[in-house]
């Protein structure tokens, strides 16, 4: 089964995988008209790599014993991930056009008894890397060579229990947890440095006892790169990748956009930013 994802992930290029991640996360946003559409075009790059070249799971058994756990702690990503779970596989594409309704499995922020693939609920930031940690101890209680990786936001770099769990992680030398964070400068207040500065942010992780490595977040060489070496690393101790990325990324016209935290697109603009996301593409 491994081999089959390993086979699915080489059929086409992460590039490839990447665009129609994004492409996918535009009509969801198109369907309501609005929504966390930067942060889905920003992180589509590390969603493509974690998805078609580091996770092993199973796309027909998403509750799988033997996959990667892959949480989601910032909620209202969950367009973001809801693409890429649709790309691989897990959630049919039909139900793209269901976003936020009523009665759909893709509501506005991630839930996991809604929706296969999404191993916690959201909502609430600052507690995904918490969660990580107990099911990192769980796993290595149970003698299991899978993964934890958790997906969070500079924005929760604010909230405590981020750096409770840090600690916690330090101090119990998980090297099977992997934690991802979306550095994309920007928070529901604004740019997330003049909310409250996390900078400098690797020697903070360090001192905390984990394997840092900072990247550019939408280079997909770049982020192969990391992945790979902190899922090779033989160093008992946890590991992040601080991915810096750009919100919007893609398509120039919402990355020009000051109010990207929630993004309100009129109706004729829709068109306009798939023909920008395909023209970037062919450039
Ligand atoms: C504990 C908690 N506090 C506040 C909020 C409200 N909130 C929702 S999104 C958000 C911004 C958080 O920053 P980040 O995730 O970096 O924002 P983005 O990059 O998506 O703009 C905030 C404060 C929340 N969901 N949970
Ligand atoms: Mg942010």
């Amino acid at each position: 089964m491994e081999a089959q994802t390993l086979t699915r992930a080489n059929a086409l290029s992460l590039d490839e995988r990447a665009y129609h991640i994004r492409r996918k996360a535009l009509r969801m946003g198109q369907v309501q008209g609005q929504g966390y559409i930067a942060q889905a075009l920003g992180v589509a790059d590390v969603l493509s790599v974690a998805y078609f070249h580091a996770l092993r799971y199973r796309p027909e058994d998403p509750y799988w014993e033997g996959r990667d756990r892959f949480l989601l702690s910032i909620g209202h990503y969950a367009i973001a991930l809801y693409a890429a779970l649709i790309e691989a596989g897990v959630i049919p594409e039909a139900e793209l056009e269901t976003y936020g309704t009523d009665d759909s499995r893709l509501p506005m922020s991630g839930m996991a008894s809604y929706t296969p693939g999404m191993e916690i609920s959201g909502g609430t930031l600052g507690i995904g890397l918490g969660i990580a940690v107990g099911m990192a101890l769980g796993l290595r209680r149970k003698a299991s060579d899978r993964f934890v990786y958790n997906l969070m936001s500079d924005g929760e770099l604010d909230e405590g229990p981020t750096w409770e769990a840090a600690m916690s992680a330090g101090h119990w030398k998980l090297g099977n947890l992997i934690c991802l964070v979306d550095v994309n400068r920007m928070q529901a207040d604004g740019v997330s440095t003049g909310v409250l500065n996390f900078e400098p942010l690797a020697p903070k992780w360090e001192a905390f006892g984990w394997h840092v490595q900072r990247v550019d977040g939408n280079d997909i060489p770049a982020l192969v790169r990391a992945f790979d070496t902190a899922r090779s690393l033989t160093a008992p101790k946890p590991r992040v990748i601080l991915c810096d990325t750009r919100m919007a990324k893609g398509v120039p016209f919402l990355e020009a956009r000051e109010k990207s935290h929630f993004l309100r697109v009129e109706s004729h603009e829709w068109a306009l930013a798939l023909a920008a996301l395909d023209e970037g593409r062919t450039a």
